[in-house]
């Protein structure tokens, strides 16, 4: 039995879950993280020493790191579909993992917690602004590579849209001017029409 540790509203979370709707695997989920506690008891640092989440136990595997546990679950559940067998696209998929959580979430993070878990008298404006103008920035780097690509590792869905799906989704949530990038956007649909993304990520920012 698949057991993962993580509040659902949770970024890191959201890849999770999203990919294992897709792949329709059960599992149970334990709330973690937040409000929730949990993730600083002695028993949880024992699973995750880094208190954060999410976590999984999957038949006595223990992991932690959210693209891990997707590139796994992937591997194990989906070859030839989230988990690409072609090498090269595979490692496309992969290529876009990374660049989410090093380039991607670091941009946006600031303005996404600013926004939405930060008492509007507290803000820096100035680093919001910084935070948004960056962001558009990397984004053109997508929107780039989406003009000769229907997703981000070719024809179909991959672990690699799961990973920057879930940014993206609060990319577009978010009460601000986005710049017009029109790839960004037609994939941002393709994955909108997905019931999976639409139950795990897609809900109000918190
Ligand atoms: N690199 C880690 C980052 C994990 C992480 O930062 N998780 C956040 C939630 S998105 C967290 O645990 N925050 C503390 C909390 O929720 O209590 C991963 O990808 O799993």
């Amino acid at each position: 039995m698949l057991t993962i540790w993580g509040r659902s509203n949770s970024l890191n979370v959201q890849k999770v879950l999203w990919c294992c709707e897709e792949l329709s695997l059960g599992y149970k989920r334990i709330d973690a993280g937040g409000p929730f506690g949990v993730v600083n008891t002695p028993r949880y640092l024992n699973l995750n020493p880094n208190g954060l989440v999410p976590t999984i136990e999957d038949d006595g595997l223990v992991l932690w790191e959210s693209n891990v546990i997707v590139r796994y679950l992937a591997a194990k559940h989906a070859a030839g579909s989230l988990w690409p067998e072609d090498l090269r696209v595979r490692a496309e998929a992969d290529r876009w993992m990374d660049w989410s959580n090093t380039t991607f979430w670091p941009a946006l993070r600031i303005l996404f917690l600013g926004l939405v878990r930060t008492a509007p008298e507290k803000r820096d404006p100035q680093a919001l602004e910084q935070s948004r103008l960056k962001t558009a920035e990397v984004l053109r780097i997508v929107d780039a590579h989406l003009a000769t690509h229907e997703y981000l590792a070719g024809s179909a869905l991959t672990m690699g849209d799961i990973a920057l799906g879930c940014g993206a989704w609060r990319w577009m949530a978010l009460p601000i001017e986005r710049p017009p990038l029109s790839n960004v956007q037609r994939w941002f649909d393709l994955l909108a029409q997905r019931t999976a993304y639409r139950k795990f990520v897609m809900l109000p920012l918190s």
